[in-house]
């Protein structure tokens, strides 16, 4: 490192963070050759094996649920075993169920840009109640094609996904308020945005400074069912806005942004952004917007976003299609926002569980500010100002901070904390955690991982009241920890003990794409609202069939509609003909078991989308368009029991114009008999 530096001499020191912080890549992970020999195993407790292991049989003490980054999922592990339990779809289409491929859950995927099967997904949160969190959904963001996503932690499902007008990269998003009053979702892209006819405008990438906007949108969320309705927006400075968090306690009514560039520089930001010593930490007070937006303050223009949710009782997703957004000016709303001067190009900001301390990480400064809410509410009081931006009164410095942590480490990105009055930074260059203590700021104890954290998660690190115990980082370098795979290697999340006074390290796991932020939650508090099945009786799917004399194969033009039903160990029917070259065939597939954990796989031979698995009690559509005539094989894919093998059909194709008949059948053309037993 010191080399490195060295040979930046002369360059302007946040140049020198800066190529640091790419370098830092270089500069890690090559303590071994690539025989898969050990990797360092500095700071492993003496103990590691005994604390994570849970027994077969057993049940983890809490889900943790890890962003997949460009994967576009969400992966649920056990901790602290880092068993992985299941693999959220959101914005990515998932063959392994037929999520974005089947027909009931392709218009979660439309956008105003058309169907887009995928995003960048950064930063689930927990909904919650009265600061703390309560296992009833999962909100996350689509970072890409500016979206935000609810996940109803019952079925492990996503449910709802809201496209954010007026946003270029979802990225400060979504973070819930205390109740769930509101999710906040920022956009990391200012542009230009066009008030009359609503959208982003055509400017000159040179007008950026005078032009560009950024947005913060105010998502409301029902109490009982979630349903999420973007209620409206703040136009704020053309900065780039990077994270955010909600206040608590004294501070519940705010949320607070980090930017940067200040500078407004709209090419090479890399260095462009980085000019101005400091950027700034935005506060807005939500609850004054929310009234102000009541009063009358908003205005309103023209947008075009979707809004997309799965039925309850149907199963099928519905997009609507929005055409208004109401915003407020911050130049109109006095007391609304206000800046607060921070170290350049800052990263995350995290409130402590007080709600008195917000911790900005300057990714290229030196130390770590802290601020106080407290003093900025007497800095309000006093009009402690130091200019404004954009009508936006910028707060002197000292008036707000609190202090600083004096050499944490090399480039902080984020900060979670315990339930003792501790912080926990991540600091990607120096690639280590340190622990610090909020009340006097002093280091406490530092741990290096392996390689380069970025995020890192303590359960319930963000509420009022942390569970403490476990934190999990999640390192962006793993060269040398696993044994080789090639070019690419893994991210991954190491489990450190936090409940002594050092950090020990207990476990390493792979995870699945690039985990950026991820949180957790006992398990008590979700497990026994887990869904077994869905009822029979309670499915309103228009093609479900819930008897299998029920069952149909009927044609409307060239649409042929099958009503058909699984169940161990066969469909009804398994045998259609007269199905014609280039028909367009709907397979509603209803699952008829009424038991826990026993799905049925639909899949027919030459379909151009992937299966369907259908719960138990639930509808699938799989659609498929024969291109030739003959004799088409299809079976249940999910080994759902000892004749699983035998649950198969045929269907025959004819040419288009033949003459050949409809028809259905199960068995000997007789009549069919009632559903029996299952045969295990
Ligand atoms: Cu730091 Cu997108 Cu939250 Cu990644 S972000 S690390
Ligand atoms: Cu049903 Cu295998």
């Amino acid at each position: 490192m010191k080399e490195l530096l060295g040979r930046f001499n002369g360059l302007k020191t946040q140049l020198v963070l800066v190529l640091a912080l790419t370098a830092s890549v270089m500069l890690q992970g090559c303590s071994t050759d690539n025989n898969g020999t050990d990797a360092k195993t500095e700071g492993v407790a003496e103990n590691a094996a005994e604390a994570v292991y849970v027994a077969p049989g057993k049940h983890d003490e809490l889900y943790s649920f890890l962003s997949g980054g460009f994967n576009g999922q969400v992966s649920v592990y056990g901790i602290p075993s880092g068993r992985l339990l299941k693999v959220i779809p959101v914005f990515s289409q998932f063959p392994e169920n037929g999520y974005g491929y089947s027909e009931n859950s392709r218009a979660m995927l439309m956008t105003s840009h058309g169907f887009i099967p995928w995003d960048d997904l950064h930063h689930p949160k927990l909904s919650r109640a009265d600061g703390m969190t309560d296992g009833r959904w999962l909100f996350v963001n689509g970072n890409n094609t500016p979206r935000v996503a609810r996940i109803d932690l019952k079925t492990f499902e996503t449910v709802e996904i809201m496209e954010i007008p007026n946003s270029a990269g979802n990225h400060c998003s979504p973070y819930p308020t205390n109740n769930n009053e509101y999710i906040l979702a920022g956009t990391r892209f200012s542009v230009p945005l066009n008030l009359e006819k609503g959208g982003v405008g055509d400017a000159s990438l040179d007008e950026y400074k005078e032009k560009f906007r950024g947005s913060i949108s105010f998502i409301k969320v029902d109490k009982e069912n979630g349903d999420m309705e973007l209620d409206f927006q703040v136009l704020v400075p053309g900065f780039d806005y990077d994270l955010a968090n909600g206040g608590k306690g004294p501070s519940g009514d705010w949320v607070f942004f980090t930017t940067y560039n200040s500078e407004k520089a709209g090419t090479l930001k890399e260095l462009g952004a980085s000019q101005n010593d400091r950027d700034y930490l935005a506060a807005i007070n939500w609850k004054m917007a929310a009234k102000y937006a009541a009063e009358g303050k908003a205005h309103e223009m023209p947008a075009n976003y979707y809004h997309n949710k799965l039925d309850h009782g149907t199963h099928v997703a519905k997009s609507t299609v929005k055409k208004k957004v109401r915003y407020l000016l911050p130049e109109e709303c006095p007391g609304m926002m206000y800046l607060l001067p921070a170290p350049k190009s800052p990263h995350g900001i995290d409130v402590d569980p007080t709600g008195e301390y917000m911790v900005v990480n300057g990714k290229l400064a030196s130390s770590l500010p802290v601020f106080s809410f407290s003093k900025m509410q007497k800095a309000i009081n006093d009009k402690a100002f130091d200019g404004e931006v954009n009508g936006i009164p910028v707060f002197k410095y000292d008036a707000v901070l609190y202090g600083e942590v004096k050499e944490p480490g090399l480039g902080p990105l984020h900060t979670e904390f315990d339930n003792k009055g501790n912080g926990y930074s991540t600091m990607f260059v120096s690639s280590e955690v340190v622990k610090w203590n909020v009340k006097d700021l002093k280091v406490l104890d530092r741990l290096p991982v392996y390689y380069s954290p970025g995020h890192l998660l303590i359960p319930g690190g963000d509420t009022r009241d942390p569970y403490g115990k476990y934190l999990v980082v999640m390192n962006k370098i793993t060269k040398d920890r696993y044994l080789p795979t090639g070019p690419e290697l893994l991210h991954s999340a190491q489990l450190i003990d936090i409940s002594g006074e050092k950090m020990k390290m207990l476990l390493d796991f792979p995870t699945l794409a690039e985990p950026h932020y991820a949180q957790a939650i006992a398990a008590d508090k979700v497990a026994p609202n887990s869904t077994k099945f869905f009822k029979l009786n309670e499915n309103k799917h228009p093609n479900a069939v819930k008897s299998e004399k029920d069952v149909s194969v009927t044609r409307t033009g060239r649409t042929v509609n099958v009503n058909m039903t699984s169940i161990r160990s066969h469909f009804t029917p398994d045998n259609i003909e007269g199905v014609q070259v280039g028909d367009t065939v709907m397979f509603h597939v209803t699952n008829l078991e009424q038991d826990w954990d026993v799905p049925h796989g639909f899949a027919i031979m030459g379909a151009n989308n992937a299966e369907t698995l259908i719960m138990p009690g639930a509808t699938q559509t799989l659609k498929w368009v024969p291109k030739g005539p003959g004799i088409y094989p299809f079976y249940c894919t999910d080994f759902c029991s000892a004749l699983h093998q035998e649950m198969q059909g045929y269907v025959r194709v004819s040419a288009r114009g033949s003459n050949t008949p409809l028809k259905f059948s199960t068995g000997e053309k007789k009549p069919v008999p009632p559903a029996t037993a299952a045969v295990n």
